[in-house]
């Protein structure tokens, strides 16, 4: 099945599906080796992992050859979080456009301001994007796609801008209507009332997919209740990645030695196994002259 046909399987699949954030290829692979149906390519996550902060800093197409080399490590789909698509309705064309170039099965923009701020920043102000201009970009996205199972997520900012239900259901309603394929309601409350009283009055035909982030104790069991379609683990090998690399490097800087670092990480052999090191081996012998071997 293509990558975009998966994805949208997903997203239609009556149950709950989980998928979880990468940033680069190898994070990638180490996600769908875990069992996970589709990947989030994180903008905070790549961001972070190329140094610079979630502000819009990385360029789309910086963005986007990090989401290709996701995308050539793995089987499974990639969801891109496209931001606010930087720029208007004409950016966001030619962002769907390079996207089905190289192989994303799915983008999710954001009702936003470009440049925009990741929205677990406290005591910033997040201003919203007009609702018609954002259904503009909605639009302008599902008629620019080539692939008709390619996936356009309209995420929805209001309750992370500090608006209430009422807005969130217009905007969620405005963005469903205008094409969009699921909505993702975000928000940084620490509880999932936010999210739990919005499912409780959406009466429209999306998809909801949400990002559990800060009300991570929340039993899995209450989103399948609530009727959400899918859950995105959103940073969560980007922060063990760090919380590892923090540990190691602190280590051999004190200690000046391998010898207790050693058996904590992964083994030499465990990268080349990731990467399929043995592969490239089979190929040398059918293609490489002895000679060259
Ligand atoms: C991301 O992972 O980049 C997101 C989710 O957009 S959040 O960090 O909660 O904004
Ligand atoms: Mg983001």
């Amino acid at each position: 099945m293509k990558k975009t046909s998966q994805f949208k399987a997903l997203l239609k699949s009556p149950q709950l599906e989980f998928i979880m954030e990468a940033h680069n290829g190898l994070s990638a692979r180490i996600a769908e080796e875990a069992g996970f149906q589709g990947i989030w390519a994180s903008g905070l996550a790549i961001s972070a992992s190329l140094g610079v902060r979630d502000s819009n800093e990385a360029s789309w197409t910086q963005v986007l050859d990090v989401a290709e080399f996701m995308s050539d490590a793995t089987t499974v789909p990639i969801m891109l979080d496209g931001d606010t698509g930087y720029g208007n309705f004409n950016n966001v064309r030619r962002l769907i456009r390079k996207l089905e170039q190289r192989g994303i099965a799915a983008v999710c923009i954001e009702d936003k301001l470009f440049p925009k701020n990741n929205s677990l920043l406290e005591g910033i102000p997040q201003p919203l994007e007009e609702t018609e201009v954002f259904v503009g970009k909605i639009k302008a996205a599902k008629d620019s796609q080539q692939d008709p199972d390619f996936c356009l997520i309209a995420r929805v900012e209001a309750f992370i801008a500090g608006w209430g239900i009422e807005e969130a259901l217009r905007r969620a309603t405005a963005y469903c209507d205008a094409g969009a394929d699921a909505i993702l309601m975000h928000s940084k409350k620490s509880t999932p009332e936010e999210i739990f009283n919005f499912m409780k009055a959406w009466q429209g035909t999306c998809p909801v997919v949400i990002v559990p982030t800060k009300y991570y104790q929340t039993p899995t069991v209450q989103f399948r209740e609530a009727g959400i379609s899918m859950v995105i683990w959103a940073n969560h090998l980007l922060r063990s990645g760090i919380a590892a690399m923090q540990k190691t490097a602190a280590e051999l800087f004190q200690k000046q030695s391998l010898v207790t670092v050693e058996n904590t990480i992964s083994s030499v052999q465990e990268v080349f196994r990731l990467l399929d090191n043995e592969e490239l081996q089979q190929a040398e012998r059918k293609y490489l002259p002895p000679h060259h071997r």
